[in-house]
């Protein structure tokens, strides 16, 4: 049988079930990464199943997300992380190492591999020809145990790139374009190979940012095959034996196409306040921009940085706008050092910020009032730089220097002849930040600070659940919306009492109130509820503050997901026009769970008991999910297991 590239790595790894769209499979996990901000939960999640040492073949924990150490909280995680991670078997990557998904990209990412990261931009990795997935942090503790990962079958949909791209025209306008077509929920339910003759002028970092960004579609993940170019970008790691050629087979079939003339592109830009807002940049061109950032790990590869030194080569910013660079890793921070590239960001006015998520999750510079910033990054949901009336862009590094020069958004085709940056072959490479597996790890204490606080749970689920609707929300709500995150929020990550306090906390300030009164209640979502991060916070705190039901008219995956793994019942309205007459204030019945749980059926009545009315929700359970529904949540669920 012939098969695509996806097929091929899933089929090398399937534990149970059939690569046929739409049904469960269950497939091995070889690599597993953490970051600090979710990385806390999912080893107490992993610490409670009490294996003596990680069960896959490499398991890393990256600390990126959480640097400002504003308070003790910060850096007794990252001491509580380095002491789990010396414990269990696992590398762990010092603050300041870098971004974990450009680091795993630069020092692990292996051709053929799976990977499973609690970290929705995890598919960066899709780059090197991985298949990466993010996760919940529970679903990573999972695989660290040796446990299979479980998802429903995506479809499978080639990208044809043709032609080549023009000057000025980037790897970041490529999936702009995607976005710009699909929008935000085009890409739920598949994963997106890409192939055709346009993919052998992109190089590894480049198809990390496309697939990186894949995680705005929706997407399960993203993959490139593993070429010559991988194996140029390999070697340049210093780490020629991990390369694998991987290809689809020769008339493999897919269950859908999207063809992509790289000719035909032009630079565009996301307009505030979605990654699908998507428009060319000389539509907006002319708005004013207070902020630049160059960072984040979609673009902050030593390519990027190159490209944006040469852009401002004895030019200063425009003096009334503030531009930031942020090197993705310590390895690119040496990078651009020896080739000379920093020191012409730094003439050229930009502030160096330290190797990590910064900006991009408002950890600092946070942009002036009403101000609009241009960025490099992925996402740039409202109130997520820290500063709610910011306008936030997102367009490639290219154009984003263009707007640093003019103080306006700007076509970079304007700054004149285009020009490629060669790859280098051999980089500047230093593991030292990277602490390796300890021989002997038995002796080795954890540490744990006043900030990392148990883990809540819940009981098994009950036979009825009633509960008033506590908000009512539209389409595509973020897991940004939800729980929050930024400087006063994210350290608060080990903590789900002390972080609950801030669930809807932009959309709604008066909903933790009511959650707590009422003694919790339901949310009503419209399409793609919970897009965005991985972060289990946002079914956490929720379940935390007693919320039993999420009823939305779809749901996005890794959000999903993460209400099943913590208990939280998420059923979708068999019709969607019954969202309409729903009210916040609306008091919900839904009873015989025990049954729906258990049968066939997937339709189960709601009394609405303030309307008087009832209707139908559906649900997607496999009957693994279920079980983990009734079980009250995964942990209670593997721990009956064990029992
Ligand atoms: C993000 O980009 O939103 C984050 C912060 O990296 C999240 C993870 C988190 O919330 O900790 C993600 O993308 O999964
Ligand atoms: Fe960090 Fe931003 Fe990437 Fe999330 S999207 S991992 S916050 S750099």
């Amino acid at each position: 049988m012939k098969r695509n590239l996806v097929q091929k790595i899933i089929a090398a790894h399937l534990v149970e079930g059939e690569m046929v769209p739409g049904k469960e499979v269950a497939i091995k996990i070889d690599q597993t990464l953490t970051q600090d901000a979710t990385g806390t939960m999912a080893y107490l999640q992993f610490e409670a199943m009490e294996i003596p040492k990680v069960k896959t073949r490499l398991s890393v924990s990256y600390v990126d997300h959480n640097m400002l150490q504003t308070g003790f909280e910060n850096a007794d995680d990252h001491r509580y992380l380095q002491s789990v991670a010396a414990r269990y078997g696992i590398y762990f990557s010092k603050p300041g190492n870098g971004i974990c998904h450009q680091v795993h990209l630069e020092r692990f990412g292996a051709p053929g591999a799976t990977l499973l990261g609690s970290d929705s931009h995890t598919p960066t990795s899709g780059g090197i020809g991985s298949l990466a997935i993010g996760a919940g942090g529970l679903d990573v503790a999972v695989a660290m145990a040796g446990g299979p990962f479980y998802m429903t079958m995506p479809k499978i949909v080639r990208v044809q790139l043709l032609g080549k791209l023009r000057p000025w025209v980037t790897a970041k306008d490529i999936i702009l374009e995607m976005l710009r077509r699909l929008t935000v929920k085009g890409g739920v339910g598949k994963i997106f190979e890409y192939s055709g003759p346009g993919v052998k002028s992109l190089t590894v970092p480049e198809r990390g940012t496309i697939t990186n960004m894949g995680a705005e579609l929706g997407a399960t993940t993203s993959i490139f095959p593993a070429d010559e170019n991988t194996l140029t970008y390999l070697k340049a790691q210093k780490r020629p034996k991990g390369f694998k050629p991987l290809a689809p087979d020769e008339g493999a079939e897919y269950d859908d196409e999207v063809v992509i003339d790289l000719n035909q592109l032009e630079p565009l830009i996301a307009r505030p306040h979605s990654p699908d807002n998507v428009v060319p940049v000389k539509e907006v061109e002319g708005t004013k921009v207070d902020q630049v950032c160059i960072g984040s790990c979609t673009n902050s590869s030593f390519h990027d940085l190159s490209v944006a030194a040469k852009i401002l080569k004895g030019k200063r910013i425009y003096p009334g706008l503030d531009m930031t660079v942020t090197p993705g890793s310590k390895q690119v921070f040496y990078n651009v050092d020896k080739s000379g590239a920093l020191s012409l960001l730094i003439a050229a006015g930009a502030r160096i910020l330290e190797s990590a998520c910064g900006p991009c999750i408002g950890m600092g510079q946070a942009p002036p009032s009403g101000g609009v910033s241009v960025r490099s990054f992925n996402r740039n949901f409202e109130g997520r730089s820290g500063t709610k009336d910011a306008q936030v862009y997102l367009s490639s590094p290219e154009t984003a220097v263009a707007c640093a020069l003019k103080g306006v958004i700007t076509d970079p085709r304007r700054l004149g002849k285009g020009f490629r940056t060669p790859t280098p072959k051999t980089f500047v490479v230093d593991d030292r930040m990277i602490l390796p597996r300890v021989k002997k790890p038995d002796g080795v204490e954890i540490l744990r600070g006043p900030n990392i606080k148990p883990l809540p749970t819940r009981g098994p689920m009950e036979e009825t659940i009633t509960g008033e609707v506590l908000i009512k929300l539209g389409d595509n709500v973020t897991t940004d919306h939800i729980m929050p995150a930024g400087a006063k929020i994210l350290p608060l990550r080990s903590n789900i009492p002390a972080i609950s306090k801030f669930v809807f906390f932009r959309v709604d300030e008066k909903f933790v109130e009511r959650a707590q009164q009422k003694g919790g209640g339901m949310i009503i979502g419209g399409d793609n509820y919970g897009q965005g991060s991985s972060r289990e916070h946002a079914a956490l705190a929720p379940m935390y503050l007693g919320i039993k039901l999420v009823l939305a008219k779809s749901f996005a995956r890794i959000h999903w997901t993460n209400l099943i793994n913590f208990g939280i019942l998420p059923l979708t309205f068999a019709d969607p026009a019954d969202y309409d007459w729903q009210e916040q204030g609306d008091k919900l019945e839904v009873s015989g769970l025990t049954e729906f749980l258990s049968d066939s059926t997937d339709v189960i009545e709601i009394r609405n008991a303030t309307k008087h009315k009832n209707f139908k929700a559906k649900h997607g359970f496999t009957g693994r999910q279920k079980k983990i529904l009734l079980a009250g949540g995964l942990l209670n669920f593997t721990k009956s297991q064990a029992a």
